[in-house]
């Protein structure tokens, strides 16, 4: 049985095009819709109670477009938020947080990982709970890096600002004897070269959000909803709560062929 219906995604701004991204490179004939919330991103310092109400109504207004399933595709609203979210809908919800956990579970041999993420997702200590939920055993060390999202957003990622920065605040990981790390922020891939500079080729970086495709595409087929090579050519909607102009000239900047025009969301607040 086919579902035609999109997936829809979800993220505090463009950070969460590094999973569509990976969605549409591994399931190219799947229907999309992009919701990313950029008029109030960052989501990262913000505190809990708000990152969930503001996940709520991204998630409201991607049910009204009918659905199939929803990808929390950031790491701070995924960690405060997937669980009251999947409790209360009928379709399918994944989170970036728990399929970065497995590959870095299959990846450790020292049972030594190294966590990064927003203040939020650190906060929460969902990424270190979800670990030692399945390995109890195994020595979990997180990091919050509240610099490395601006650093991405100023267009600096690969410039000698990023590579001070990024060896300044990950000195406390330096002597942890890791030999994995999580990439728990959707803006962190493109700080991947440096970060692994950084770390030494010893250490094996997860990439949470390419992750989490792996185990939509798993949920399509287990639930039996998967387009085919039938939908040659799917649909793609992208949203957003400020300019689609400056989410365009970024959208075309990171996706392959990006041919569509983003359209304007207005969320309900309560
Ligand atoms: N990257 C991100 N956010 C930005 C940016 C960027 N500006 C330059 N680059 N701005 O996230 C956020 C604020 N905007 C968003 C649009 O609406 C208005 C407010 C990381 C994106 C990861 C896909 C650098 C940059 C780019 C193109 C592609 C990739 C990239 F310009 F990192
Ligand atoms: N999308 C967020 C995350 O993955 C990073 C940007 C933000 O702080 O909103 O945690």
């Amino acid at each position: 049985m086919l579902n035609p219906k999109p997936i829809g995604f979800i993220d505090s701004g463009v950070g969460g095009l590094t999973v569509a991204k990976e969605a549409m490179k591994q399931l190219p004939y799947e229907n999309i819709i992009y919701l990313g919330d950029t008029a109030r991103c960052p989501y990262g310092p913000r505190p809990a109670e708000q990152v969930i109400q503001f996940t709520w109504e991204m998630t409201n207004f991607l049910l009204q477009k009918d659905i199939k399933m929803l990808v929390i595709a950031c790491n701070t609203a995924t960690a405060v938020a997937l669980e009251e979210i999947k409790a209360q809908l009928s379709i399918p919800v994944v989170g970036v947080i728990l399929p970065g956990t497995r590959a870095a579970l299959k990846s450790t041999g020292s049972q030594r990982i190294g966590i990064i993420g927003t203040q939020g997702t650190i906060k929460s200590d969902s990424y270190k709970r979800a670990l030692k939920n399945k390995s109890p055993q195994v020595f979990v060390e997180s990091l919050a890096c509240p610099k490395f999202v601006p650093i991405v957003e100023s267009n600096e990622y690969a410039s000698s600002v990023a590579k001070k920065i990024v060896s300044e605040t990950l000195m406390p990981l330096q002597k942890k004897r890791l030999d994995t790390l999580i990439l728990g922020c959707t803006h962190y891939p493109l700080l991947r070269p440096v970060i692994q500079n950084v770390m030494g080729s010893g250490v094996h970086l997860i990439d949470s959000g390419a992750e989490t495709v792996g185990e939509v595409s798993m949920l399509l087929d287990y639930f039996d909803i998967a387009n085919g090579p039938e939908n040659p050519q799917p649909t793609k909607e992208f949203y957003t709560t400020s300019s689609p102009q400056l989410f365009d000239a970024i959208a075309q900047g990171w996706l392959t062929n990006y041919q569509e025009k983003a359209q304007h969301a207005k969320l309900n607040s309560k």
